[in-house]
C-alpha cells in the first residue's frame, strides 16, 4: 500500500479524530453503549525504538508525538537498545497503564518474547520498520506492521548508483562496489539484495560487487566494515557505495576518504535521507551524493494513529502497510524536505 502525504498533512490532521478540540470526554452513547465514559486522554500508548540517537527514529518519535497531540492521547517514548531494555520498557509501560505500543526492536529475534509479554499484559503491538522473526527465522506475518517497500527502495538505490557512475563517465569495468550489508535483518537484506540486482542489471560485473558486512548498524560499524574491504582491494580505483541506510553509506564513505578517495572517485547513495542531510549541508560536497528519502514522519504518525484507533475504537489496522521513497541530493534536498514537511534541523 502506497501512502501519500495525506496522512501526515497537518491541516488534514486537524480535522480528524479529536485534533481540533481539546481532548473531549465521550459519553457512553458516543462510544456505542460502552458502560464507562472513555476520554481520549485516558489512553496511554508506548513507542519503543532501537536507536534513539539516529535521526530517523527521532523524527518518528516527533511525528508520533504530533499524532498524540492531535488525538489527545498520552505517548510514552522509550529507547531500548538491547533485549533487557525492551523487556524493562514493556514492564514500565504496563506499570503506567499503557494499552499497547509501537516498536522497532533492537533484535528482531526477540519477536516471540515481546509478543508473549505484551499479550500477558493485554497490550496491542504494532511493529514499525523492522519485522519480528520467529524461532525459525521466519517473518512473523501475524504481527501488524508498518514498514517500507524494501525491494523497490533497494532497486531505486542501485539504479541511482549506476546512473551516477555513468554520468561521471567512469570506466564501468574498473568500478568496484562496496555494498555494506546487515543480513541478520530482513529489511536490510532485501534492500541490499535489490541494490545488487539493479547494479547487475546496470552492467556492473558480479565479480566487482563486494559485500562489507556490518557488525553494528551505525557509522562506526560501516566504517570498520569498509576498512576491511578496502584493505583487501587496493586495486579498485573507483568505488560505488550502497547500504541499507544512510549511516551504512556515511561510515563507508568516511573510510574511503581516509584513503584518499574523493567525490571524483567515490560515490555513495544512502537510504532514509534523514542522516544524509548532514552531508548535503556541508559547504564542500562529500561522496554521499544522494539518498532515497523515506518517510520517517509518516511512519511515526501513521503507526501511532493505527495503534490509537485500534485501542480506542477496536479498529484493527491493516496487517502490512508499506511506504516508498524518492531520491534527494545536495541540489534538491531543501526543497524536497520543505515540500514534504520533514524537519532538517
Ligand atoms: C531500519 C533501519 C533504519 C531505517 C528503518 C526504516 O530500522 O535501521 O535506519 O532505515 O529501517
Amino acid at each position: 500500500m502506497k501512502l501519500t502525504s495525506l496522512f501526515w498533512c497537518s491541516s488534514l490532521a486537524l480535522f480528524v479524530g479529536f485534533g481540533c478540540n481539546p481532548p473531549a470526554e465521550k459519553t457512553a452513547e458516543a462510544t456505542g453503549g460502552a458502560s464507562k465514559p472513555v476520554a481520549a486522554n485516558d489512553i496511554k500508548l508506548g513507542y519503543i525504538v532501537k536507536q534513539p540517537e539516529e535521526r530517523w527514529f527521532q523524527i518518528e518519535w516527533m511525528f508520533a508525538d504530533k499524532c498524540a497531540k492531535d488525538k489527545g492521547f498520552t505517548l510514552l517514548k522509550l529507547p531500548a537498545q538491547d533485549g533487557d531494555k525492551v523487556m524493562a520498557a514493556i514492564d514500565n509501560l504496563n506499570a503506567q497503564g499503557a494499552k499497547g505500543f509501537v516498536i522497532c526492536t533492537p533484535d528482531v529475534r526477540l519477536g516471540p518474547a515481546i509478543l508473549k509479554k505484551a499479550e500477558g499484559y493485554g497490550m496491542k503491538v504494532i511493529t514499525v520498520d523492522d519485522q519480528f522473526v520467529d524461532a525459525d527465522n521466519k517473518i512473523m506475518a501475524n504481527v501488524h506492521h508498518m514498514g517500507l517497500s524494501a525491494d523497490k527502495i533497494g532497486q531505486l538505490s542501485g539504479q541511482t548508483l549506476v546512473n551516477m557512475a555513468k554520468d561521471k563517465k567512469w570506466p564501468m569495468d574498473k568500478v568496484g562496489v562496496c555494498l555494506v550489508t546487515f543480513d541478520e535483518l530482513d529489511t536490510a537484506k532485501t534492500r541490499t539484495d535489490n541494490i545488487e540486482k539493479a547494479l547487475l542489471e546496470g552492467g556492473i560485473p558480479k565479480a566487482m560487487i563486494f559485500h562489507a558486512p556490518q557488525k553494528t548498524t551505525d557509522v562506526p560499524g560501516s566504517l570498520d566494515a569498509a576498512n576491511i574491504l578496502l584493505t583487501q582491494h587496493p586495486e579498485v580505483k573507483y568505488w560505488l557505495v550502497g547500504g541499507m541506510n544512510d549511516t551504512a553509506v556515511i561510515g563507508a564513505v568516511r573510510a574511503m576518504e581516509q584513503r584518499g578517495f574523493t567525490p571524483e572517485t567515490c560515490i555513495g547513495n544512502g537510504i532514509n535521507g534523514t542522516e544524509a542531510v548532514e552531508e548535503f549541508k556541508k559547504a564542500k560536497a562529500t561522496s554521499v551524493f544522494s539518498s532515497v528519502l523515506m518517510r520517517a514522519d509518516e511512519h511515526g504518525y501513521k503507526s501511532a494513529e493505527m495503534l490509537y484507533e485500534w485501542v480506542k475504537d477496536g479498529k484493527e489496522p491493516p496487517m502490512d502497510t508499506r511506504t516508498e521513497g524518492l531520491i534527494v541530493s545536495r541540489d534538491n534536498y531543501l526543497a524536497k524536505f520543505k515540500e514534504l514537511g520533514i524537519p532538517i534541523e
